[in-house]
């Protein structure tokens, strides 16, 4: 495989699996020929949630990103391809839904900035440190696609 095959993770939130989105989210990355290499759904401690946006500690709205993400079950995914941490970051759209560009997940199924249904790796140092928070090194599956013939030239 080569060298620009990334890895990232996403998380379809809470609204996405209290919406019933999970199988319409999850299609869009099988889809556009990626590969899912792990998959789970769980319930978002505080702990882990304080972990996964420290960055946004001091901000206004933490209080209630955690209370939200924390809410009730998530679905973690990782997904391997080409690129995957910008293709992945183009398909979810602007933080902001009501920003996001038509035929992004983010502008599609969503309304409001506090409820945009999923989370994307922004970079390979965040998707490295992400993973590792929502995943055992053992739960990430190597396997090969044969159709990644017809995926990549
Ligand atoms: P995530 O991290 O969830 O993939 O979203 P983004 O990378 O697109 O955006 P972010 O880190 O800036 O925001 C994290 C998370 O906080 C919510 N949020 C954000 C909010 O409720 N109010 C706000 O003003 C901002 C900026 C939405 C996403």
């Amino acid at each position: 495989m080569s060298k620009e095959h990334e890895k990232t993770l996403i998380l379809i939130k809470p609204d996405g699996v209290q919406r019933g989105l999970v199988g319409d989210i999850l299609s869009r990355f099988e889809h556009k020929g990626l590969k899912v290499i792990a998959l789970r759904m769980l319930q978002v401690t505080k702990d882990m949630a304080e972990n996964h946006y420290g960055e946004h500690k001091e901000k206004p709205f933490f209080g209630g990103l955690i209370e939200f993400i924390t809410a009730a079950p998530i679905v973690a995914i990782v997904v391997e391809g080409n690129n995957a941490i910008s293709v992945i970051r183009k398909m979810v759209g602007a933080t902001n839904p009501q920003d996001a560009a038509p035929g992004t997940i983010r502008h599609d199924f969503g309304m409001h900035m506090g409820r945009n249904l999923i989370h994307a790796s922004d970079s390979t140092t965040s998707a490295e440190k992400e993973i590792g928070l929502f995943f055992e090194t053992n739960q990430i599956i190597d396997w090969k696609k044969d159709v990644d013939y017809w995926v990549y030239e």
